[in-house]
């Protein structure tokens, strides 16, 4: 700013002195340092008055630009009467050099003042230039809603990725919550206190005294101890999310004949991380997670050795992704009434009344695997099904990319998938269910159903670039973007059939 009052000063007088042309002389013997004097002198430095101004010999002069002569397309200086790039940040305009620097050019900033202005990105990375977000790989007071966490390396803001990444210590679904939204939990913390409010500091013991202190998310920290059960039932949305390994955070009900988890009345519940076991005694009566007109969603979760079915559904609105559901008593999942039922990139394995059982639904599934070799089979010598029983599907309702392999049922009709109505089972891998791998009113499209061998990898699930039957064999339109590992889909020449993606 002192610069550009100096340069409009110095135009003013000399647009005073251009109309007293003839007093110039007479001024300059007393104050030769003038810019009407200087000027003069550049026209003609053999006057009286110039005597050693110094004037700059070597200056080009055309007599409009002051002390600095022209200085094109450059500006003056008029303290040093030198030509320069700028004289304040507004000539300095890119994020590289966002700066004037005391050498009249524009530089790399050194804070973040020096990137506020022309719209530039806000943050100072000193000496480099102006960024998105600071240059550390943290939540960042730039970056936030979807995008918290400043990518030191792009120089711009992403979604987490880790809870470690956000100042409050949790992220889901790529955001950063704040700390008012969360409540903490954690069983075998010493100093947890199911009376307290659920700080870091001091959490709760249990995870239903979290539910009840009304927060949006509960975090739940890992423990030598199980969790005991709950129930959210107040027609309110919650979140529990596993911090630490999914296999170290386990809600465990050891009565019979009940529930591990229970989401009922209208209720939104999600849980992320974490694991259900239920008595682990087989056969009883409860369900690892019990929904009945629950928005619910499942991800990253293991539900194992519950009595009953691991996920039982009825009606609402269920999403599973990522999720494991075996070793439990009755059916691995059930949906039934009318539910919406979404399942991706899950495996279905050991469940004694059969793996998938849908009644009445509508229905997505697709990137699953739904039982295995030896104990991963789903069904037994007394189960209805073995691995999918399809009963009055919904409109809408797609079974694409799954595999359904080597599960047991009493009839071999009922060992694979069982339609009750006809139903298209699409780029499916169905195998190792005795003579028929569908019953009669399934049919089939882009599918391997044929029982001719797929010569499966040694775990019995993924393809081999023997598996001929099935690499590039999918419907292309109807596969889903990635497979069970979450690996890009299709790889070579087109999609494979069954959930996973084999890459030559
Ligand atoms: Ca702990
Ligand atoms: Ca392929
Ligand atoms: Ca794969």
């Amino acid at each position: 700013m002192t610069r550009f009052i100096s340069l409009t000063l110095a135009v003013l007088v000399l647009i005073a002195a251009c109309g007293d042309d003839d007093n110039v002389g007479e001024n300059c013997f007393e104050s030769p340092e003038l810019p009407e004097c200087v000027e003069a002198c550049r026209e003609d430095p053999t006057r009286a008055f110039c005597g050693d101004m110094g004037i700059p010999g070597d200056m080009p002069d055309t007599g409009d630009m002051g002390p600095c002569g022209d200085c094109g397309d450059q500006l003056c200086d008029t303290e040093s009467s030198m030509c320069v790039d700028c004289l304040s940040e507004s000539e300095c305009t890119t994020a590289e050099a966002s700066a004037c620097g005391s050498d009249g050019s524009c530089e790399a900033c050194a804070t973040d003042d020096d990137c506020d202005h022309d719209d530039l990105p806000p943050v100072c990375v000193t000496g480099e230039g102006c960024f998105e977000c600071g240059d550390s790989n943290v939540e960042s007071d730039d970056c936030s809603g979807a995008t918290p966490v400043c990518d030191g390396t792009e120089r711009s803001c992403r979604a987490c990725a880790e809870h470690a990444e956000c100042a409050a210590g949790l992220c889901v679904d790529g955001a950063c919550p704040p700390a008012s939204d969360i409540v903490w939990v954690d069983g075998d913390d010493s100093a947890c206190d199911d009376g307290g409010t659920g700080t870091s500091a001091v959490p709760f013991c249990e995870i239903q005294a979290g539910l009840d202190a009304g927060a949006e998310f509960v975090a739940v920290r890992d423990s030598t101890t199980n969790y005991a059960w709950f129930q959210w039932d107040t027609g309110e949305r919650a979140t529990i999310v596993g911090v630490g390994d999914r296999s170290d955070i386990n809600i465990r009900r050891t009565e019979a004949g009940e529930d591990t988890v229970r989401c009922v009345s209208g209720s939104t519940l999600s849980l992320r991380g974490l694991s259900v076991l239920g008595q682990q005694t087989a056969p009883t009566t409860g369900a690892g997670v019990f929904a009945s007109d629950c928005t619910l969603t499942l991800t990253d979760v293991s539900v194992s050795g519950n009595g009953q079915a691991g996920v039982s559904a009825t009606g609402g609105t269920v999403t599973l992704t990522d999720v494991s559901v075996s070793g439990n008593g009755g059916v691995g999942i059930a949906a039934s009434a009318a539910a919406d039922v979404t399942i991706r990139r899950s495996t279905i394995q050991d469940n004694r009344d059969g793996g998938l059982e849908l009644e009445s639904v509508r229905f997505d599934v697709e990137n699953c695997v739904i039982g295995g070799l030896g104990t991963d089979a789903n069904g037994s010598a007394d189960a209805d099904f073995g691995g999918v029983r399809i009963t009055s599907p919904m409109a809408g309702s797609r079974f694409v990319n799954n595999s359904v392999l080597n599960n047991v049922a009493p009839l071999a009709l009922s060992a694979g998938v069982l339609c009750g109505a006809p139903f298209d089972i699409k780029n499916s891998l169905v195998h190792g269910h005795g003579a028929t791998n569908l019953s009669p009113m399934c049919t089939s499209s882009d599918s391997h159903v044929s029982g001719a061998d797929p010569s499966l990898d040694t775990d019995g699930i993924h393809l081999t670039a023997s598996s001929g039957c099935c690499l590039d064999m999918a419907d292309d339109a109807e596969a889903p973007a990635d497979d069970i590992e979450g690996d890009e889909r299709p790889c070579g020449a087109g999609a494979d059939i069954g959930a996973d993606e084999h890459c030559p």
